[in-house]
Order: structure tokens, then C-alpha cells, then sequence
């Protein structure tokens, strides 16, 4: 199947002065859609057109870079832009428990974090992840991502320097910093954190298979929503399906 270049969940301007128009329409309308266009380009006639996005990240992993690297940079971004809101604020409830008990305090986890983003060595993503029953901090390598090491992302932050060389040039801290304090989606890692309840299936070695099983299960209606909206357009858009013949067969639709 092809992918498409989900549309970004605000407006361009809608993160400024934090991040700009500017850098969000670079961003997403060059590199991340180049990313869609070139993963279709690559898995076009081959097997890989046929699985998910899920199962061609894990399938390809050090085996064919050129699909692997844009498929997994093509979940990445499509994470990345809903880990970004404009009234950012704080971590609350269950999350904020979790991560005063995991890193000491917000404080702490900020920290970490912004050390973690910093020292990935050239291209990157810094992570807050759920790894068994415990908040981590982890920092990948290019086009890298939690799936691959069984580990649940929650949230992500974007340290090649196309996320930020046009405002804050090569200032990175700078801009985790920021990006900590005044953009993070806490509603959207929250809602992630609570996922938690699926997580043998959430730590599967094929993330996507366990949301269509469960979303198909029809079991819980809320987490299957949530994990459509934690993916991106097609199989958020693939999963709403699925719960619609769920619901169907149940009677509920
Ligand atoms: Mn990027």
C-alpha cells in the first residue's frame, strides 16, 4: 500500500515564536514528505508493499536501509507532530506520578532528557519511553525508533538539524530546551502512558499487528482510538475501519 503525508494536527504558525512557520512547512512538506515519497518509491513491486508500516520497520532493520530509513523516518515525524502543542505546559495525573517516581522530579526528567538530545552524536531522536513497567530516556540514531528494542514511545523530540537550524541555528540545547518547556504535547504522552494496560502487545515485536488485534478485539473502544490517533493518517484511518466493523458485528455501529 502507499503512505501519505499526514497533515499536520495545527497550523503552521500555530507554534510560534517556539518553532516557526517556516521551519514546520520545511519540515513537513519537504522532508518529511520526501521521506513518504521515497519509502513508496522503494517498496513499490516488492513484499514490503504489502505489510504495514509497523512490519516493514521491523522487517527491513538492517537489511535494506533505504526502505528502513524512510519508513522508520516516516513513523518518527508522524509521531513527532503530535508530540507538539502550543500551550505545552506541564506533565498531570498517572504520567506526572510516574515520572516524579522514575527520574525524581520534572526537573530531573527535563534534565535528562535535554542531556540525552544533546550528546546524540550528528542526526537523531531523543525519547521518553515506557520499557517494561519503567519511564527511560533514550536517544536513537537516525532513522531509529523504541519499537525495534521493545519499548513504548511516549514521546519524541527531533535533534537533526533541520528541526531547528532555522531558529535557533546551532543552538540544540537551546531548542530541547524549549521544546520541553513551551511545546510538548503532555495530553497526547499521557494518553500514550495510558496504553500502558496493553503492554505484552504494545512491546510485540509487531507494534502494528497488536493495535489492529486489538482495535479489531473491539475490547476497549478508548484505547483502540487512541492508538489510531497515535499513528498516522492511513493507519489511524485502517484502524477507524477496523472499529467500525468491529462495532458493526457488535451490534454498536
Ligand atoms: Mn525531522
Amino acid at each position: 500500500m502507499a503512505f501519505t503525508l499526514p497533515k499536520l494536527p495545527y497550523d503552521y504558525d500555530a507554534l510560534g515564536p517556539h518553532m516557526s512557520a517556516g521551519t514546520l512547512k520545511f519540515h513537513h512538506d519537504k522532508h518529511h514528505k520526501a521521506y513518504v515519497d521515497k519509502l513508496n518509491k522503494a517498496i513499490e513491486g516488492t513484499p514490503y508493499a504489502e505489510l504495514s508500516l509497523g512490519e516493514i520497520i521491523q522487517k527491513s532493520w538492517r537489511k535494506d536501509p533505504e526502505v528502513f530509513n524512510n519508513a522508520g523516518q516516516h513513523w518518527n515525524h508522524s509521531f513527532f507532530w503530535q508530540c507538539l502543542a502550543a500551550d505545552g505546559g506541564e506533565p498531570s495525573g498517572d504520567l506526572k506520578r510516574q515520572i516524579e517516581k522514575d527520574f525524581g522530579s520534572l526537573a530531573a526528567f527535563q534534565k535528562e532528557f535535554s542531556e540525552a538530545g544533546t550528546k546524540q552524536f550528528g542526526s537523531g531522536w531523543a525519547w521518553l519511553v515506557l520499557d517494561g513497567n519503567a519511564l527511560k530516556i533514550v536517544a536513537t540514531a537516525n532513522a531509529e525508533l523504541p519499537m525495534l528494542h521493545g519499548q513504548q514511545a511516549l514521546l519524541t523530540c527531533d535533534v537533526w538539524e533541520h528541526a531547528y537550524y532555522l531558529d535557533y541555528q546551532n543552538e540544540r540545547p537551546k531548542f530541547i530546551d524549549t521544546f520541553l518547556k513551551k511545546l510538548v504535547n503532555w495530553t497526547f504522552a499521557s494518553q500514550r502512558f495510558e496504553l500502558r494496560g496493553e503492554g505484552d502487545a504494545l512491546s510485540a515485536r509487531d507494534y502494528q499487528s497488536a493495535q489492529h488485534a486489538f482495535a479489531k478485539s473491539g475490547a476497549a473502544e478508548g484505547g483502540a482510538r487512541r492508538a489510531a490517533q497515535a499513528l498516522d493518517g492511513d493507519e489511524g484511518a485502517e484502524l477507524d475501519e477496523a472499529r467500525r466493523r468491529t462495532g458493526k458485528r457488535a451490534g454498536r455501529g
